[in-house]
């Protein structure tokens, strides 16, 4: 696979060989990353990186788009069928830009938009105070309770006396489901628009395993990379009522050229998310998740919530007396890799926080289960307990390499498919 960049470019090549072998020989439990199919790289590294494709199939501004219109209808139809969407976008360069746009496609610079805290789990683009989004728009943020938990009325409440232009639903440190129902009659209520942000949820959404937020949603937007299994990237899915300005808001509204290969690996991807293989790799997550998770309290963790209904466990490190940083940092010289989190009302800064997010969309894709979650579970347990101690760090390491080799990471996850006519989804 590595030829040409081995000749080419020796220091390059050398260093990829070690990012394969680090992801290979750890356990990655980043709830927003993956593992792709070989198919979806191969896509990403195509020659449709070479093209520019300013516009959209049928519409563009520059010539030689006979092929590259078909992808991009291709990945756009398979968008729509596996989400149940009227409309797809599949040209956002990442979920941030595809939020923005969201926003743009809908309100004014300096109207308002509503969403959840990065406290509690939201997302910079929600309209944290850092983000651009705070400055290009007014932002009033919303909390979870002291359990952890969405609160539906005090939403409502704040939606009530704040009148947003946009309520922003979706988080990305949140262990439980949402009630995405809710919030379209929430934004209903006080004439704001729903903008739904399913990044993490997207593959449990396709595969029926959480309640998608199509259907009250005027926007969803998500990227296509965390439980969706597909290359790094943005999606939005909307109502045909937004269809044209969505469309405008991200090009030219704010991108210039499609990353044509990014949309052929998008497309890919969607076509493994359409399979009973899928499905059962979705069931999986959840299993994996609630298993670790209740192993977890076991050895004593306490969690955001108490469990989790996704792909997301919070642990709260403050009984524990652990700094976040410095468990993930003990965590990944053991070779167990997540990241550190605030918690909901921390009192620390997001720089220095008490929690640790974990989750298992790629330890599922390598086909780990309910066994492998409960020797997680105690390797995690046991670098807790041994917070300085390098030598017993280096143990685990070693068990972990030893778990690794075990579940070597797949490059297929479904049967090869039957050459199909690149015309036959040409519906637009
Ligand atoms: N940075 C992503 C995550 O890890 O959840 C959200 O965009």
């Amino acid at each position: 696979m590595y030829s040409a960049l081995e000749k080419y470019d020796p220091q390059l090549f050398e260093l990829i060989k070690q990012e394969e072998a680090r992801q290979s020989g750890v356990l990655r439990l980043i709830p927003s990353e993956n593992y792709v199919s070989q198919a979806v790289r191969m896509a990403t590294g195509s020659c449709l990186t070479n093209k520019y494709s300013e516009g959209y199939p049928g519409k563009r501004y520059y010539e030689g788009q006979q092929v590259t219109d078909l992808v991009e209808n291709v990945a756009r139809h398979r968008a729509t069928k596996i989400f149940k969407a009227d409309h797809a976008n599949v040209q956002p360069y990442s979920g941030s830009v595809a939020n923005l746009g969201a926003y743009n496609a809908l309100i004014k610079p300096g109207q308002k938009i509503m969403g959840l805290t990065l406290g509690s789990g939201g997302h910079l683009t929600h309209g944290a105070n850092v983000s651009i989004t705070s400055k290009f728009f007014q932002a009033v943020n919303y909390s979870v309770n002291a359990d952890g938990y969405l609160d539906y009325d005090e939403i409502r409440d704040l939606a009530k006396r704040e009148k947003p232009d946009i309520i922003v639903s979706g988080t990305t440190a949140y262990p439980r489901a949402i009630d995405f129902e809710i919030f379209g009659n929430i934004a209903k209520e006080v004439g704001a628009y729903h903008v739904s942000d399913i990044a993490h949820l997207s593959g449990l959404v396709v595969a029926g395993l959480h309640k998608s937020p199509v259907p009250y949603a005027d926007i969803v937007s998500t990227t296509t990379h965390k439980t969706l299994r597909g290359p790094r990237g943005g999606m939005l899915l909307c109502k045909a009522e937004h269809a044209a300005k969505l469309d405008k808001a991200i090009m030219p509204g704010q991108q210039g050229g499609p990353h044509m290969h990014t949309i052929a690996a998008i497309a890919v991807a969607l076509a493994e998310a359409d399979t009973q293989e899928f499905l059962l790799y979705a069931e999986q997550i959840l299993k994996n998740s609630k298993r670790l998770s209740e192993k977890l309290i076991e050895k004593g963790f306490d969690l955001v919530t108490g469990g989790t209904d996704n792909h997301i466990i919070l642990i709260d490190l403050r009984r524990k007396n652990i700094p976040g940083r410095d468990f993930a940092k003990a965590l990944d010289r053991a070779r167990i890799v997540g990241n550190f989190n605030t918690v909901p009302h921390d009192p620390a800064p997001p720089t220095k926080p008490n929690g640790l997010r974990i989750g298992t969309p790629a330890v599922t894709t390598r086909g780990m289960r309910e066994p492998e979650m409960d020797v997680i579970a105690d390797l995690i347990s046991r670098v807790a307990d041994n917070m300085g101690n390098e030598e017993a760090i280096s143990d685990i390491s070693k068990e972990v390499m030893e778990l690794t080799s075990r579940f070597p990471v797949p490059d297929h996850f479904i049967i090869p498919k039957k050459k199909e006519s690149p015309f036959g989804c040409d519906e637009d």
